[in-house]
């Protein structure tokens, strides 16, 4: 079986995110959303909260899974038998850091980083963005899923 998994923080899931793991779903067997635990970083969600928007949004593929991990990424892959990550390239600002990780996470333990270049739809995308512009009532209908449009406008009224 071709499994993969794209990590992230996902604080929340974006159309740029959803764009890589749907084509991801495309190219291998099983795809594995693997959320960080950041425990030096508290989010606006909770990680399970970012676990069940992504099962919601992702639930239409039939090959997705998510899960959570901390820690090396490197040893989740070991764990669970996962020889590749896939990553979205959004800009030449995500190259030297995406490079230096791949490079790194090659040398510790084998594992294949595949890049994929981003639907320039969603190329300026970031959930650190979506968050910003939400708290000042901006309007971000067609960058997130409805239901994380509801979620992140709720949410940002709660604070
Ligand atoms: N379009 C396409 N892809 C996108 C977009 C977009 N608009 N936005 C984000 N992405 C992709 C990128 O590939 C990105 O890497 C991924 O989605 C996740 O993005 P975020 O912002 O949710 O998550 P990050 O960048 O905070 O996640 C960083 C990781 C968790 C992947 C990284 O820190 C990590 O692997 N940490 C584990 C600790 C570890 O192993 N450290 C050693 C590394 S060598």
């Amino acid at each position: 079986m071709r499994r993969v998994v794209c990590p992230g923080s996902f604080d929340p899931v974006t159309n740029g995110h959803l764009d890589i793991i749907s084509r991801a779903s495309r190219l291998y067997d099983e795809v594995v959303v693997a959320v960080l635990i950041n425990y030096s970083k508290q989010g606006l969600f909770t990680v399970d909260e970012r676990i069940d928007m992504l099962r919601d949004v992702t639930k239409e593929y039939g090959n997705v899974r998510v899960d959570k991990f901390h820690g090396l990424l490197v040893d989740y892959c070991r764990q669970h038998d996962i020889p590749v990550i896939v990553k979205g390239l959004r800009a030449v600002s995500d190259f030297d850091y995406e490079l230096q990780m791949a490079q790194m996470n090659h040398r510790m333990a084998g594992v294949e980083t595949m890049f994929m270049a981003t639907n320039p739809l969603y190329s300026f995308l970031s959930s650190s963005l979506m968050k910003e512009i939400a708290k000042y009532g901006g309007d971000i209908s067609g960058l997130v899923p409805e239901i994380i449009h509801e979620r992140l406008v709720q949410r940002l009224s709660e604070a």
